[in-house]
């Protein structure tokens, strides 16, 4: 095949009249409408001169044009890098910089504090609002609906997502045509996605969930998706009835539960609702199950490797697991010290290996070495064990992350904000349980000797320089930091001290 990521999952839909996106108010696009648009937009790309290889940083709002974007940059060879439409332009600039764009597409409202930073670095900049306004769609409007698919290879780079680091140091994680086409194809056959699925989309398109594991899941099958904005519990109810299946965060389901309107009838029209980016509490489980009669299928994936466990389509979807290694991906648990292989139903650190693992680190050749061995295995950072069923039970972590809402904060990168701070000596930034993001963030500070943080001030200081979900959600200050006889900072004691701040009722 010329491109296989794009022939399979785009091209082969040429022509096709039934729809692939449908709009909040019932608006329809067809596969053959939405591959037009997609090629308009390769012609543009081409005539603004990017050439395959090239990166195209997308900081848009999801809509139809944002995944014609995603389309296009597949059928011309330019590798997508989609951007949290969070992200503060200081956060942007560190992502223009380090990927080296040769094209920054951004809201308008954001484009003035954009265009310098893209000029210093030589990248073009154009306009994509979330109503397709913009100039990316004027400028695309001027192509042809047909056009050239570029000539690419399955280890071509196709899309570089950026997952922040515990050194706070966000690293571009490069995956490859085989990368995503592998996972799609897998995901459609193991989750029983047929050209029949409606699939309601509510995730955002800039993570791996929203872009990889639904929309490319959805392609690979040749279905449609309903597509929200967001999650929103309401549109979610009244578009059900419409759907066949549905991917979410655990967060959307402890809303939808929340909601006394969500009971067996609102579900009865899904075959499948899947859960993943963050736990699912199997008390989340189980009320979900006894609510609506469906068993929630758990997944467990990454950036870095898309999806790596499903729990079964057909039998026991097991609440508090991951379910198995799905087939293609090889998984073991080993020993965070040594790296020996640990025997079965002991708990060590989950490493990954299959079509689906990663290239590596953009221009992180050591940080990709140190968690890329040559053997092919990933180590994921991630704690668990396999249990005397095979099922996978992810225990942990061993990398200092909080997940929010299935977003990831790395607490290193705020707390580098926060030491900056005057009157801060410095900080611990931990997650602690949160009824309904799951963890929240909270800054432990310690004061310069003989002054006292301004708190307000911090916090306008952390606004401005990080997205809104990373702020802390309370700062607490301490006369020292608990350390242990090493000297770190031991972040359970206070995880155990504060534990409650945010517990329900
Ligand atoms: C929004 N806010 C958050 C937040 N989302 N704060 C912390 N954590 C989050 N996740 C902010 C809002 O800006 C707002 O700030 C305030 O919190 C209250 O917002 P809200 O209205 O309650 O949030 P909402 O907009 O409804 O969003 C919550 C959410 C959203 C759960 C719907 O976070 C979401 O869509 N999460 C999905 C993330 C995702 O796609 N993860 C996949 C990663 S890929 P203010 O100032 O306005 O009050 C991956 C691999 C894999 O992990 O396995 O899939
Ligand atoms: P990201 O880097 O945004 O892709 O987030 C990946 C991380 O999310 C993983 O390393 C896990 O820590 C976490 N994660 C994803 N799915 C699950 C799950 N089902 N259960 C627990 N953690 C998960």
């Amino acid at each position: 095949m010329a491109n296989p990521l794009y022939d399979t999952l785009f091209g082969r839909h040429a022509g096709k009249d039934t729809p692939f996106l449908i709009l909040p108010d019932g608006a329809r696009i067809t596969h053959a409408e939405f591959l037009g648009t997609a090629a308009r937009i390769a012609g543009y790309l081409t005539s603004l001169g990017l050439t395959p290889g090239d990166r195209l940083a997308a900081q848009v709002a999801k809509s139809p044009e944002a995944l014609a974007l995603y389309a296009a940059c597949v059928q011309a060879g330019v590798v997508f890098l989609p951007l949290n439409t969070a992200y503060t332009a200081s956060e942007v600039t560190y992502f223009i910089e380090d990927s080296g764009a040769a094209l920054v597409v951004c809201d308008s409202a954001v484009a003035a504090s954009l265009a310098p930073i893209a000029e210093k670095m030589g990248a073009q900049l154009a306009t994509l609002n979330a109503d397709g306004t913009g100039g990316l769609m004027d400028g695309a409007a001027g192509q042809g609906a047909k056009y050239p698919t570029v000539e690419r290879n399955e280890n071509d780079l196709a899309a570089l997502l950026y997952t922040s680091g515990t050194t706070g140091r966000s690293k571009g994680a490069m995956l490859s045509q085989k990368n995503l086409l592998s996972n799609a194809e897998l995901l459609a056959r193991e989750w029983r996605f047929t050209d029949a699925d409606v699939l309601l989309h509510c995730l955002p398109i800039f993570h791996t969930h929203g872009l990889f594991v639904a929309t490319n899941t959805v392609l690979a099958a040749g279905g449609a998706m309903i597509i929200l904005p967001k999650f929103d519990v309401d549109a979610v109810l009244h578009h059900l009835p419409n759907v066949t299946s549905m991917m979410g965060v655990p967060t959307f389901y402890t809303r939808l539960l929340d909601d006394p309107r969500f009971d067996k009838n609102a579900a009865q029209h899904l075959r499948l609702f899947t859960s993943g980016s963050a736990p699912l509490l199997a008390e989340t489980h189980d009320r979900f199950s006894a609510r609506t009669g469906h068993a929630i299928l758990e997944r467990y994936g990454m950036t870095e490797t898309n999806m790596n466990t499903s729990n079964p389509y057909d039998g026991d979807r097991r609440a508090g697991t991951v379910g198995f290694p799905l087939p293609g991906v090889e998984l073991k648990v080993t020993d965070p010290a040594t790296g020996a292989d640990l025997p079965q139903g002991e708990v060590g650190q989950l490493e990954v290996r299959g079509d689906n693992v990663f290239q590596g680190y953009w221009q992180m050749p050591e940080k990709t070495a140190e968690e890329l061995r040559s053997n092919g295995f990933f180590i994921t950072g991630d704690l668990g064990k396999i249990d005397n069923e095979g099922y996978v039970h992810i225990v942990g972590r061993g990398k200092d992350l909080i997940i929010s809402g299935g977003y990831n904060i790395y607490p290193k990168e705020i707390e580098l904000v926060l030491d900056d701070q005057p009157g801060v000596l410095e900080s611990a930034v931990i997650g602690v349980p949160h009824p309904d993001f799951g963890e929240t963030v909270v800054g432990v500070l310690v004061a310069e000797p003989g002054q006292t943080p301004d708190a307000d001030a911090i916090m306008a200081a952390a606004a401005k320089a990080l997205a809104r979900f990373k702020h802390p959600r309370k700062l607490i200050v301490l006369d020292e930091l608990p350390r242990n006889t090493m000297g770190k900072v031991q972040k359970n004691i206070l995880r155990e001290r504060y534990g409650d701040l945010f517990k329900a009722g």
